[in-house]
């Protein structure tokens, strides 16, 4: 993120105010179009394997939501992931990863690409996660809360037989949870690092670390968020709570306590790290090397930490 870009998404009293999603249409069940076609005129596009691409960075919390969730239901066969560099240049996320640095599917070099394709007019960040039409190249939704939500309930015919029910039937419970976590948590470790004023980072900062003793003190008597069983919420937080003393603590300043230091959590973010389905997807060191590496207004140098030792998560 550039100093241009915190600047645009600041308010005036130093808060940084994520940028909206902009493209939100979505893949549904419901859609009146058939195989092959287009969105209908609620933007709605037909559920079809083999024809979406999922972009994701794995350095990104909201991106390795999106695959996490895909893998959990073996969604593997039926959409398709591109894996963008941790490393943005100037023209933004880019797949130099891949052979010839091109996705060797879209086609396309850069992510924006497929953003301006769609929309020529797009002034915004381009992000990740984003799903791409395989047919027209189009984007078809970057909205990442959207996103794994449909990909529980749209894509259900293309689960595998044992795949986890990841929203329950505390639908209310959780969403009022995701709201929550989402504000003073995921968001709330961002609006940290990107805080323009002290004011705006210490209010931030007190908001994180109450939410995160409300949470520990809930994980007190149960393995999971919502009781038994493992549900979305788990997966929204996990990604933020593995990043956070690889990256959050030092970097967005979020210095308090470490996760380490907070038994309860700590235990569940372990407990879900060597379930299967997560660790596997976690990649530290593209994630250090992107915060780290790209937000040159909050870590100018570049300097990569060389710890903590990721063997805590495993050992
Ligand atoms: N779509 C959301 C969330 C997704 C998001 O922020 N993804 C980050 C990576 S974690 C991204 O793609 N950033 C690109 C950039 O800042 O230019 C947004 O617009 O803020």
């Amino acid at each position: 993120m550039s100093r241009a870009e915190v600047d645009r998404e600041s308010a005036s009293t130093g808060e940084w105010k994520r940028q909206g999603n902009r493209f939100t249409d979505r893949i549904s069940r419901d859609t009146t179009s058939a195989p092959g076609e287009g969105p209908d005129d609620q933007g709605r596009w037909p559920v079809e394997p083999g024809r979406y691409r999922l972009v994701v960075s794995l350095a990104c919390p909201w991106a390795h939501r999106a695959l996490i969730v895909r893998g959990l239901l073996g969604l593997e066969d039926a959409i398709s992931l591109a894996i963008v560099d941790p490393i943005r240049d100037e023209k933004g996320w880019r797949f130099t990863l891949d052979p010839d640095d091109r996705d060797p599917v879209l086609g396309i070099s850069y992510l924006s690409e497929a953003y301006l394709g769609t929309d020529p007019e797009y002034a915004g960040r381009v992000t990740v996660p984003a799903i791409v039409d395989t047919v027209t190249g189009r984007v078809v939704t970057n909205d990442f809360p959207q996103i794994t939500l449909d990909l529980s309930t749209e894509w259900v015919d293309f689960h595998r037989p044992d795949a986890p029910r990841l929203i329950p039937d505390q639908r209310d419970e959780m969403d009022q949870l995701i709201a929550e976590i989402y504000t003073d948590v995921n968001n709330g470790v961002y609006r940290c690092g990107f805080a323009k004023s002290q004011e705006a980072y210490e209010a931030a900062y007190d908001a994180l670390f109450a939410r995160l003793d409300v949470l520990e003190q809930r994980l007190a008597d149960r393995d999971y968020l919502l009781g038994d069983t493992l549900s979305e919420v788990d997966i929204r937080l996990f990604t933020t709570l593995v990043r956070f003393d690889a990256v959050y603590y030092g970097h967005f300043k979020c210095n308090r306590s470490k996760l380490t230091e907070l038994p309860n959590l700590w235990a569940y973010a372990r407990r879900l790290y060597q379930s299967p389905g997560f660790g596997e997807t976690v990649d530290f060191d593209q994630i250090k090397r992107h915060y780290y590496g790209t937000h040159d207004t909050i870590n100018p140098n570049g300097i990569i930490p060389k710890g903590p030792d990721p063997r805590v998560w495993t050992d």
